[in-house]
């Protein structure tokens, strides 16, 4: 890490960290649009964006959920430094978080603040009555055993919209920032992406992300590996 981004990290009153799958990749959880990530394959002929759809859980649940079950559920992941380094600013209450992540791996860390934008993988519901069904349950069926509901994942589908809960968290905590710290993301999904128009005009806009991302103009960048730079990072 340079010396300019150190700094920058120790001047911060309150820093929002806003981060995506590259965090969890290197606890062993594939991201979407890397060489190797989800995207980059096609399963049963169909594109992740689809078997990933509002459309397709209604329309072809039993495919949505062979999809989910195979392709997204890692329990084992451990939280790496990256997600412990946050929860501890979190829970100082130096710091903010909001992800694009589903995996838990967040709370796992003991940040049980995070804003979880996209929802969370391991909390399920049935579709039919809304009741809460162990994820455990989840995988060993798709259908809610009191009603015959088709149990879900509480995770936000292309086609759905984000929770006035999560959008409100988001703003309020972007807007708390005197310093955004994008972390593993093509930062290419809405509306996630354009949370950061909300920030305070001298907010300080910092990327950790191992290739360019189309956040604008930024104030400082670290174009690498992100647990490398959270694992020099001091304080
Ligand atoms: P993405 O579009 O796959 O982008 C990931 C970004 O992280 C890319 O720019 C990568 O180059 C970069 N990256 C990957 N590994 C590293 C690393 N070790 N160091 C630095 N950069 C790295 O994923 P986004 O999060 O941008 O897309 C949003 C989607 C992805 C959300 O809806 C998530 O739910 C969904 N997703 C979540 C998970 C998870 O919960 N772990 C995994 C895969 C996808």
């Amino acid at each position: 890490m340079t010396e300019d981004l150190q700094t920058l990290f120790d001047q911060a009153q309150h820093i929002t960290f806003m981060t995506g799958a590259g965090v969890s990749t290197a606890s062993g959880i594939p991201d979407y649009r890397s060489k190797s990530g989800l995207y980059s394959a096609k399963f049963k002929g169909l594109p992740p964006e689809y078997l990933l759809s509002h459309d397709c859980f209604v329309e072809q649940p039993e495919m949505f959920y062979d999809f989910v079950k195979e392709n997204l559920y890692f329990p084992d992941a451990k939280p790496n430094v990256i997600h412990e380094k946050i929860a501890a600013l979190c829970r100082s209450g130096q710091a903010s978080l909001i992800t694009q992540n589903i995996d838990n791996l967040d709370r796992t860390a003991g940040n049980d603040q995070v804003i979880e934008f996209h929802g969370n993988l391991y909390r399920c519901y049935c579709s039919k009555d809304g009741e809460q069904v162990d994820w455990h349950d989840y995988m060993k069926s798709m259908y809610h055993d009191t009603d015959h509901g088709i149990i879900r994942p509480d995770i936000v589908l292309y086609g759905e919209s984000i929770s006035e809960s999560a959008l409100q968290r988001s703003m309020a905590a972007i807007e708390a920032a005197d310093q955004l710290v994008i972390v593993g993301t093509s930062f290419k999904v809405y509306p996630f992406a354009g949370l950061i128009n909300y920030r305070q005009p001298n907010a300080k806009l910092i990327v950790v992300n191992n290739e360019p991302i189309p956040a604008g103009s930024v104030t400082a960048q670290y174009t690498g590996d992100a647990e490398t730079f959270f694992a020099d990072l001091k304080g």
